[in-house]
């Protein structure tokens, strides 16, 4: 680097030399008249990467370069070189027969730029394209070492682990708040190699086969004519599949509640959805469904706030994930098990556990944690880690196997046999992302891609020239095992089992489960989406398959759609409901909230605003401060206070409560220069921005405080005298004592109605 900085040091020179009035414009180039800005041109150490955003340790099989060799960080060095190491002096000009003259087919340098730069993109994911991840580590409590082998799962394990969150039907670039199933993907990197837990937000599936998924995806899909529309089941295509395959009712029916449109990716609950097999060191099997329980709970957004954040910040859900993360509120979930005996009809309490569109409540058997997953480090390159990470339901460690549901059996084909168009071959197991902390030594050879220079000359087996090696793993290790399970003797059918026939009842036991609340907004979201569909008879059959699940949610709809309610085809049942599946009624940890403090123009004292910012980092929650303009404000008391948000960057949906600080928030007066002053205090009159922030936050159900003259801006903003959930107090740290009480059960639920 010394003798680099000599180097360019001359070249500095040369320029300094060539060109007046440097600093702080030095002129563009010779005769193209544009001033441009100076750069720097000193070289100086590169930044070294942040230590917690290192990626796991890659093993690679042969000793070829890994992430953390200098190759990998090569683009840190202080010279900007081409793709073979030459140095480069000029990168922003391309060479031409004078400079105002051809392009010269001779420059590599251009050519190897546009080349690569046209083949950036690889295909997105034909599903779950829209995604965020964050690396992590899972410790085990020990509490599965009875029904499995797996090491990771041994009292007191820590394995590093990725996880991925993502949207189902939207692209790449798609909103994160749509409507929609969530993915929650983990890779463990285990010691005994990787095994992949891909999951979903929602416990049950659209289908009980996996030859049904090209169609239910199809449906969800934008139309193909017309390409609309983007990331929504609100249309014809989907409530067509749907209303006509009943067994997608019980999942659509959760799609359609809060968990479509969950708060944040750290508030979601996963589940594995089908039944695995776990094996034990003595080879006995037991059955099990796997569940991440949040420690902040299961937390939503509303209709309206998910639809405003759609287009004030698309990036909602992995902005609020990264930020956690960056901010040191690492987001934790327990890994949970229902367990089963492994019964040879595999059922439990008239449940198939075979069946993936239906669930066993908890009441039922209860979810028993056997460790906790903690995401402590963001990626440090989208691409490399979030786009190329490559989940297989097939990954399995040993002590953990498939059952025979044909829904996951069709996913152990889908998810290696995708990543060949995705990841452009065989060998996308080699990028360090997907490479596992176990040694690898397989005899895969050659292929696209293909990173290693594998020694040996014999990758067959049996052979004798490579010593016989790899050898088979014997007794002493624990190598993986296909459990011996016997499989019904029958005939080959393309059919489905009786058992696979009730499509309505666990829809209807969902339906019921839910509060009030909820429950109005699973209505409202029918309303919604079937009122976007524009075929009569697919409305019809879709109030047909609610009548089947319960008379007053088909009503509702059927009344908002404006048609008549059908009666139901089947018989209800009377399906007890099990409290688990509600998400309100209960009390949560807060870290992580954002706090919007808004300063009107005019406070005189910012020892309150510094009160209630410093209460707020102490209940772990993020501060916003938010006043009419950027930069600081300050009082000549104390420090200076940094603003985070203007009127013209704040929007209520990012907000979980919003604090008024100590005077009244007034309108611009009439000349309209003075619109950069909204806010001061004037006449009494609430800034329009300021009364939208108030009354969206109110119709939102989040809580809202404010002390001081504060209180003629609440008067003024239109709310309700003495409304549920809005606290005026004496002092700054008594209004925040209160939010954090009203902030731990999410909304402040009574000012919906029920
Ligand atoms: Fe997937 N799924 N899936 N899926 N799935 C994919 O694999 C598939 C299913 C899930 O963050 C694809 O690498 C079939 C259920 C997640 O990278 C693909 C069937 C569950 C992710 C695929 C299902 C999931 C995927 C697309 C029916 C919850 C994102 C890209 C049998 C238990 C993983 C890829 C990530 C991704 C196929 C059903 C979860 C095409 C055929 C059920 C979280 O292979």
């Amino acid at each position: 680097i010394g003798k680099a900085k000599d180097a360019a040091a001359e070249v500095v020179d040369e320029i300094s030399s060539a060109v007046s009035g440097a600093a702080p414009l030095i002129p563009g180039t010779p005769g193209s008249g544009t001033p441009t800005v100076a750069e720097p041109t000193e070289p100086h150490d590169p930044l070294p990467p942040k230590p917690a955003q290192h990626g796991p340790v890659p093993h690679s099989p042969t000793g070829a370069p890994s992430a953390d060799d200098e190759l990998a960080a090569a683009q840190q060095g202080a010279y900007l070189t081409t793709a073979t190491g030459v140095p480069l002096r000029e990168t922003d000009h391309s060479l031409k027969a004078g400079p105002r003259g051809p392009v010269l087919l001779q420059d590599h340098h251009l050519r190897e730029k546009i080349m690569h730069f046209d083949h950036e993109r690889i295909p997105e994911r034909v599903v779950h394209a829209r995604g965020a991840a964050a690396h992590g580590v899972f410790r085990s409590n020990g509490a599965a070492t009875t029904l499995t082998r797996a090491a990771f799962l041994a009292d007191g394990a820590t394995t590093p682990v990725f996880t991925r969150f993502s949207t189902v039907l939207g692209s790449r670039g798609s909103a994160d708040t749509v409507r929609d199933t969530r993915g929650f993907a983990v890779k463990f990197y285990t010691t005994e190699g990787n095994f992949d837990l891909v999951g979903n937000n929602i416990p049950v599936f659209f289908i009980q086969d996996a030859i049904k998924f090209p169609d239910v995806i199809h449906a969800g899909k934008p139309h193909p004519d017309t390409e609309i529309p983007q990331a929504q089941s609100a249309h014809d295509t989907f409530w067509d599949f749907v209303s006509l395959h009943t067994e997608g009712q019980h999942h659509a029916i959760w799609n359609m509640s809060d968990r479509g449109i969950p708060r944040s990716y750290r508030m979601m609950e996963g589940f594995g959805v089908h039944t695995f097999r776990l094996v034990n060191a003595g080879g006995e099997t037991t059955l099990v469904k796997f569940h991440w329980k949040p420690r902040l709970g299961v937390h939503s957004l509303t209709w309206e706030e998910a639809q405003i954040a759609a287009g004030v910040d698309p990036d909602f859900h992995r902005r609020d994930l990264a930020d956690a993360i960056e901010s040191g509120a690492h987001p934790e979930w327990d890994l949970g098990v229902q367990v089963f005996p492994d019964t040879a009809d595999q059922m439990f309490e008239g449940i198939d556990l075979l069946d993936s569109t239906k669930l066993v409540p908890e009441e039922l058997a209860p979810v028993q944690v056997i460790g906790t997953m903690t995401l402590n480090a963001n990626p440090g390159n989208y691409f490399a880690e979030t786009e190329q990470v490559a989940f297989h339901a097939g990954h399995f460690v040993p002590g953990i196997d498939a059952t025979d549901d044909p829904l996951f059996q069709g996913r152990l084909f889908s998810y290696l046999d995708t990543q060949l168009s995705r990841l452009g071959g065989p060998n996308f197991n080699q990028i360090p992302i997907n490479r596992p902390h176990a040694p690898v030594n397989d005899m895969l050879r050659d292929g696209l891609h293909q990173d290693a220079v594998h020694t040996g000359i014999a990758p067959y087996k049996p052979n004798s020239l490579d010593g016989g090696c790899p050898f088979l793993a014997g007794e002493d290790v624990s190598a993986f095992i296909d459990v011996p399970q016997p499989v019904e003797a029958s005939s080959k059918v393309r059919e489905a089992p009786a058992s696979y026939d009730d499509h309505f009842s666990q829809a209807r036991l969902f339906y019921l489960s839910l509060s009030p609340v909820e429950q109005a907004h699973v209505k409202q979201s029918y309303a919604f989406e079937l009122g976007k569909c524009y075929e009569q008879a697919i409305k019809e059959r879709q109030l047909v398959a609610l009548a089947n699940i319960d008379a007053d949610l088909c009503q509702k709809v059927a009344d908002a759609l404006g048609l008549p309610a059908p009666e139901p085809t089947i018989p209800l049942g009377d399906e007890v409901p099990s409290p688990a599946l509600s998400q309100i009624g209960d009390t949560w940890p807060i870290d992580g909230r954002m706090i919007g403090i808004v300063v009107p123009d005019g406070v005189d004292d910012l020892s309150g605003v510094r009160e209630v910012r410093d209460a707020v980092f102490a209940a772990k929650m993020v501060p916003l401060v938010i006043a009419s303009h950027g930069g600081v404000l300050e009082d000549g008391h104390g420090d200076p206070v940094a603003v985070q948000r203007t009127w013209v960057t704040v929007r209520s949906i990012e907000l979980d409560a919003v604090v008024l600080a100590g005077a009244p928030i007034a309108a611009p007066d009439a000349d309209p220069s003075a619109d950069a002053k909204a806010g001061a205090p004037s006449d009494g009159v609430l800034d329009p921005r300021a009364a939208l922030l108030l009354s969206e936050a109110y119709r939102h159900a989040k809580a809202i405080g404010g002390w001081g003259d504060t209180v003629s801006a609440l008067e003024t903003s239109g709310l309700p005298a003495a409304p549920e959930g809005v606290y005026v107090g004496d002092d700054a740290g008594d209004v925040i004592a209160h939010l954090v009480t009203l902030l731990g059960s999410h909304r402040v639920w009574e000012r919906f109605p029920a």
